[in-house]
């Protein structure tokens, strides 16, 4: 493949300043330009985005900046002859950072005081309410670059970990890997419940009612997955019948999610409006992949992390 520009779409300010990407990819051996809707593409172009764009198929190499594919028609690009790469692999400390906070903030109830503050309120919780993560049973959902950081994390601070997974290979700090199929059982006991699984035809809708009645009434379901992972109206009952004690979400079945969604209003959901990721050194993150990337296409060598 013979790449003699990278076009970084606008579109890539949905995760991080395109300027910075162009400037970090500058050291590359090819011409970097920051591209806008309306624009063409050849086949020399390594076009950077966060959203696919039907023009895109006539670019040699389309990179997105984020882990999650399930917006391109991978189809398409197959089709098209145009290679797919996505940005799984940077997201091993943010991500899972952020869901040690979702799970300390459940079990110090911190949540809940910083909504107190608000009112300048000195209440505290019943006894009963405060719990410590050390021992308790945390079930993740997918243990790729983000799930493998979550067990590490959740492993570190004394919790029980199981997973599911398709393959079977053992996991550090996971006690049990289980099949897909057997979701049901590896919630039936978990105090936390993580998705950290891709958006596809096998895992839309995968945590329905069913999943969400097998969960301990005292269980926390976090997604960071995408929001069709979750059967919306099955977690907005569940929650609504307490068959589970809360949520922390920060991917949506629609995004931005509109301001009369009910999920706004519980306080036992914790919402994060799809930045678990965010971090910012995440230019230099996507401009390390596209850089191997181009180096990789200069010496004819498959592309790393190409999904089409
Ligand atoms: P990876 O590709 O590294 O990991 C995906 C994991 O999911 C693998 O362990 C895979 O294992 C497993 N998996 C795939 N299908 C299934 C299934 N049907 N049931 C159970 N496990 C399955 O991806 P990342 O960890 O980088 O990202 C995961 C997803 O998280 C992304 O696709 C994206 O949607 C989302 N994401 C969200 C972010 C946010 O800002 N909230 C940031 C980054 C990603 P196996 O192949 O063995 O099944
Ligand atoms: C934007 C990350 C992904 O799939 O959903 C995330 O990578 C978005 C910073």
């Amino acid at each position: 493949m013979e790449i003699d520009r990278i076009a970084v779409h606008e579109s890539v300010a949905e995760a991080c300043p395109t300027d910075s990407v162009v400037q970090s990819l500058s050291a590359c051996s090819v011409p970097v330009e920051q591209t806008a809707d309306g624009e063409s593409y050849d086949d020399g172009d390594c076009v950077v985005t966060f959203s696919p764009r039907e023009a895109f198929l006539d670019a040699a190499w389309v990179h997105g900046v984020r882990a999650g594919y399930d917006e391109f028609d991978t189809a398409a690009y197959e089709a098209s002859g145009t290679a797919l790469t996505n940005s799984t692999g940077i997201h091993g400390d943010t991500v899972p950072e952020t869901v040690v906070g979702y799970l300390t903030s459940f079990a110090r109830r911190l949540h809940v005081y910083r909504d107190r503050q608000r009112d300048r309120e000195w209440e505290h919780e019943p006894y009963d309410a405060p719990f410590t993560l050390s021992g308790e049973r945390i079930c993740v959902v997918g243990l790729g670059t983000i799930g493998r950081g979550i067990a590490d994390r959740a492993d570190a601070l004394g919790m029980r970990v199981v997973g599911v997974r398709r393959s079977d290979d053992p996991v550090p700090g996971v006690e049990r890997v289980y099949e897909p199929a057997d979701l049901r059982t590896a919630v039936a006991d978990a105090r936390f419940v993580v998705l950290a699984v891709p958006l596809t035809d096998e895992t839309e809708g995968v945590v329905d009612a069913q999943i969400l009645d097998a969960m301990p009434t005292d269980s926390y379901l976090v997604n960071v997955a995408r929001g069709d992972v979750v059967v919306e109206d099955a977690l907005l009952a569940a929650l609504d019948e307490g068959t589970i004690a809360g949520a922390a979400i920060d991917a949506y079945w629609e995004e931005p999610l509109p301001a009369d969604h009910p999920l706004w209003e519980y306080e036992n959901v914790l919402m994060t409006p799809h930045c678990a990721a965010f971090t910012n050194r995440y230019h230099e993150d996507v401009a390390a992949l596209v850089r191997e990337n181009v180096e990789r296409a200069a010496r004819g060598d498959e592309l790393r992390n190409r999904v089409a």
